[in-house]
């Protein structure tokens, strides 16, 4: 073959390697594109080494966005069964735009209005029946949830004071900027309840799930291990989820749950258990489901564990044991101490009062009035304050100095202003020593942080301030709130702004925005940051009060911030606690997103509460479960206001 004609590639031969045959090799290409450059001008030279510079550039660059996308790949092509903690979703699937003022749901909108009344739940479950929309509808949310995320980390780093609504909105509650996700119109607003209420029903099936395959009948899901754990051994997590699944219209998961209960469950069982827990979770959610469904096989299991309870009360000062073996009908103080708290023998009130004008029997009335009689007239308070522990023998307060609105006191504050609430407001002793306790809060437990200002409510020992605050604590602001919605002074209402504001913070200042069991507020001049949290301090259990408490503040402000800062904590729990093959998972760590070390148990009070509270949260409906008419226990189970004239069994 003849080498083709190109007269400077005479050159060639110069090198003495060629036999005379054509060449085409690298190094005598080298050497003619060699001198091809040397001929080139310098301008020439210097174009071309610039286009060179360019081009390894925009290589550069684009490798990079390559690689990051292939690792994305390969991460997720790693996730498999063993994966534990669900990881931040992307969706495979974008569904089809939305159009404006399109309603993807419209036959579900146009349900939107449920029942709270008797009788089967009304709204067709369109999504359970078509599983495919409601998985994209879920890849959607978690796209977003991936989204929000993410502009979250930026904002939420320790220290970093900022919450995204209000640094963007700036205005007082209610009053919202244009572009403010408060002020939404009618078609967006429908869009996002319709949006948020079904990522509720999602995140409920994703638990259920795994109750169902690993824990059922059993008290508490182990989501990581896929096992459960007892603690009464009486399908706690099942009860307690029963009035939510009613609430949220999970009609099949209600009548598998119920089916349970007529077939399996049975308190003539030898096993002690706690009297508060099982009064608030299991005769509170009997008797919430009894009255949302008319079912009297509720009624009726509420009669039988109620009745069982009732030797808990046989001590010498009237004032509780916190341990009952509901089969032998035997009750017992812890082994340590013959003391109670305070916070267990004065919230079993609602539900015990509820039993005696259900079943006409006035005992349980009896029980429980007695021992708010007794904590009314007791020594120790201060300023309508109590102290956290009871004896059962002397009937007197005991570790006294020490108030808190934290663990072993909350709920009795809670109870006062409910017991008011669902007796008709007749009951002026209740009012009476809730408004004092909310006078004491002010005066002895509220302090400001530095340097932002934030209101919480601290502890005192012997004298001593604390800026400690439990997570159990906002349940405060809802229930300040619910007192406001009841007449009672507007300040209340302005204190329940700012703690829950407090209460948001505590979320939103953590990495992974969920927020820890106990906080520290920085008090001193020159603070850094106003939250701190100690290491053994950093767990989540899945808790509702904050939650709870965004449900009241909207439902009676209509300030939309409230429902974005819950969604905006739903989806971190999604994002940090979502197990997947079923099921959340408290944590151990909300302060480190990459590992935040989960604990491998499910709560029954995520089901109970948390969930319910965020579906009643983004739910535009006031007579979904409305305020006026029900009062929620401290398990989230609504029990009824009982009608004015109706006569009391006492
Ligand atoms: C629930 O059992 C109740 O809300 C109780 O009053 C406090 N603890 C848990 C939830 O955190």
């Amino acid at each position: 073959m003849q080498a083709p004609s190109r007269p400077d590639y005479v050159s060639v031969h110069l090198t003495g390697q060629q036999t005379g045959s054509y060449n085409n090799g690298k190094q005598w290409r080298r050497q003619s594109y060699w001198r091809k450059w040397k001929q080139l001008s310098r301008l020439q030279r210097s174009l071309f080494l610039f286009m060179l510079v360019l081009l390894f550039i925009c290589g550069l660059a684009s490798y990079s966005s390559v690689t990051k996308q292939l690792r994305g790949f390969t991460v997720r092509e790693q996730e498999t069964e063993s994966n534990i903690l669900q990881k931040p979703f992307k969706p495979h699937a974008l569904p089809e735009p939305v159009k404006q003022g399109q309603d993807p749901l419209p036959d579900q909108l146009s349900q939107r209005k449920l029942s709270n009344k008797r009788g089967p739940p009304v709204r067709p479950n369109r999504l359970q029946k078509q599983g495919n929309t409601s998985n994209i509808l879920s890849e959607v949310k978690v796209a977003d949830i991936k989204k929000e995320g993410e502009e979250e980390r930026v904002i939420s780093w320790r220290g970093a004071v900022i919450d995204t609504v209000q640094a963007t909105d700036g205005t007082k509650d209610g009053e919202n900027k244009e572009d403010s996700p408060g002020n939404r119109n009618v078609n967006q607003s429908k869009v996002l309840e319709t949006e948020r209420m079904e990522a509720v029903r999602e995140a409920f099936r994703h638990a259920w799930k795994g109750y169902k395959e690993y824990a059922w009948g059993h008290d508490e899901l182990r989501p990581v291990s896929r096992s459960y754990s007892e603690w009464f051994g009486l399908g706690l997590t099942l009860i307690d989820a029963l009035d939510t699944m009613w609430i949220l219209e999970l009609k099949q998961e209600f009548e598998e749950a119920r089916e349970w209960i007529a077939s399996e469950l049975t308190f003539n069982r030898n096993v002690d258990v706690n009297l508060f827990e099982t009064t608030i979770r299991i005769l509170g959610g009997l008797l919430s489901t009894y009255h949302l469904t008319g079912d009297s096989l509720f009624l009726d299991k509420a009669k039988d564990v109620g009745s069982r309870l009732m030797p808990a009360f046989n001590t010498q000062s009237k004032i509780p044991y916190s341990d009952v073996n509901i089969g032998k009908g035997t009750a017992h103080p812890p082994r340590w101490t013959s003391d109670s708290t305070v916070a267990e023998v004065t919230s079993i009130q609602l539900e015990f009062r509820e039993l005696s004008r259900l079943t006409q029997e006035p005992q349980y009335q009896a029980a429980v009035a007695e021992v708010m009689n007794q904590v009314h007239k007791l020594e120790g308070k201060l300023d309508g304050l109590v102290p956290m522990f009871i004896n059962t023998n002397s009937g007197q307060f005991t570790h006294q100095g020490i108030f808190t609105l934290g663990a072993r006191a909350d709920s009795y504050y809670e109870y006062l202003l409910k017991q008011w609430i669902q007796g008709g407001k007749k009951e002026d002793q209740f009012l009476e020593d809730y408004l004092q306790a909310i006078e004491g809060v002010k005066k002895n437990l509220l302090q400001k942080s530095s340097p932002n200002g934030l209101v919480f409510v601290g502890e005192l020992s012997h004298g001593q301030f604390s800026p400690k605050m439990d997570h159990l604590v906002c349940f405060l602001p809802g229930t300040l709130a619910l007192g406001a919605h009841n007449g009672l002074p507007a300040d209340h209402m302005d204190l329940a702004k700012e703690l829950m504001h407090t209460c948001y913070q505590m979320y939103v200042q953590m990495e992974t925005g969920l927020s820890p069991e106990i906080v520290h507020f920085n008090m001193h001049q020159g603070s850094i940051r106003d939250i701190d949290v100690k290491p053994a301090d950093r767990h989540n259990l899945l808790r509702p009060e904050t939650v709870e408490s965004l449900f009241y503040l909207y439902r009676f402000t209509k300030d939309r911030k409230y429902q974005d800062w819950g969604w905006k904590i739903l989806q971190n729990f999604n994002k940090y606690t979502k197990v997947s093959s079923g099921g959340y998972t408290s944590i151990n760590n909300v302060c480190d997103p990459d590992y935040p070390s989960p604990r491998d148990k499910m709560e029954s009070f995520f089901l109970g509460e948390t969930l319910k509270y965020f579906y009643l949260l983004f739910s535009e409906d006031a007579d979904l479960i409305s305020l006026d008419k029900y009062v929620f226990n401290t398990e989230a189970h609504p029990l009824p206001i009982w009608p004015p004239a109706e006569p009391q069994p006492l």
